[in-house]
């Protein structure tokens, strides 16, 4: 391997070998997670997983059949097949209180040290950041409202940086946003945020010259940190979700050191281009194997399926320095 991810080994990282020379190629099993996967729930899309124990956890974006949008947990073997719990996650708040609210969206689960953080969308006065803490995707301690409306696509970093927790996020109005640019805020302990920066605009490349938004958590490498957005392009018939791909500087991670102009993903297979929301693609998860460089990316796949997507450190890394744009 030329370039080199810091992170855990994951043997059992789910993996297609490459049948082409693309940047990131689909499972060819896909969609991994089907219509109607739990009883009450309609839809499963926008979703994150980690390794857990011997196999891995997530926590899903479950659409129930009443149209509210709510999480769930789920467990795997394999990162592949998942069994998905027909109960909604219960949020406690830190007095050991049910932490509730009318909508909760679009999660990360991110773990830093010996805990599992989830950041999602959730309804405070309009859609805003939340943050829950889990040891065991079974209790889940509810931060109170660490974000003001609105905001979305909230995504930690694996690891402090210079001490500080930092996040990445997406100022946005209360629905279905027209705009938007790649935030980063810092804090001591992830409940209050601050030191707020820019880190990426939107572009004047079609495909991600609406808005922008985080997706998966930040894959430390020896370049910088590889992360993972997805990109909106208005068109006639409406919006157009792509996953495209940037490093950040290590150190400060404001600092944006190669971007793509092109795109990785972009609307092609039925299942993306068919569904609740046709045309999205909407990465909200990424594993790696620091051993073999292999990344497995899980996506959202238009409103209506959960896919899945692979690369590799070597690859994706050249793939984002040859096509460099920043703007
Ligand atoms: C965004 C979010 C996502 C969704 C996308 C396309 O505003 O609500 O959850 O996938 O729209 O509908």
């Amino acid at each position: 391997m030329k370039h080199q991810i810091f992170g855990k080994n994951l043997t059992n990282l789910p993996w297609q070998p490459p049948q082409d020379d693309s940047p990131v190629w689909r499972y060819a099993e896909n969609p991994i997670i089907k219509r109607n996967p739990v009883k009450g729930v309609a839809r499963i899309f926008n979703s994150a997983v980690v390794p857990f124990g011997d196999g891995f956890a997530g926590v899903f974006r479950g659409e129930k059949i009443n149209g509210i949008p709510k999480l769930y947990t789920g467990k795997s073997d394999d990162g592949i097949h998942w069994s998905i719990s027909d109960e909604e996650i219960c949020f406690l708040d830190e007095n050991g209180k049910q932490f509730e609210n009318f909508y909760s969206y679009d999660p990360r689960v991110i773990p830093i040290e010996d805990k599992f953080y989830v950041v999602w969308c959730a309804d405070f006065y309009g859609p805003t950041l939340a943050i829950a803490e889990t040891e065991d995707f079974k209790h889940f301690e509810r931060y109170n409202h660490p974000y003001l409306p609105f905001n979305r696509n909230g995504v930690l970093f694996p690891r402090k940086i210079n001490g500080k927790y930092y996040m990445l996020s997406r100022p946005s109005d209360g629905g279905h946003t027209s705009f938007g640019d790649i935030f980063i805020s810092e804090s001591p302990d992830l409940k209050y945020w601050g030191n707020h920066k820019h880190v990426m605009s939107r572009s004047d490349i079609w495909w991600q010259s609406l808005k922008i938004g985080a997706g998966a958590v930040p894959i430390e490498t020896d370049v910088g940190w590889l992360i993972f957005y997805h990109g909106v392009v208005n068109t006639c018939n409406g919006y157009v979700y792509s996953m495209g791909g940037a490093i950040l500087d290590i150190d400060q991670p404001d600092k944006v050191l190669y971007r793509s102009e092109n795109y990785f993903l972009t609307p092609e297979e039925e299942y993306e281009e068919r569904g609740f929301v046709p045309n999205v693609v909407f990465p909200c998860a990424a594993l790696s194997d620091a051993k073999t460089g292999r990344i497995a990316i899980y996506y959202g796949a238009a409103d209506s399926y959960v896919a899945l997507a692979f690369t590799d450190v070597d690859r994706i890394v050249e793939y984002i320095m040859r096509h460099n744009r920043l703007r």
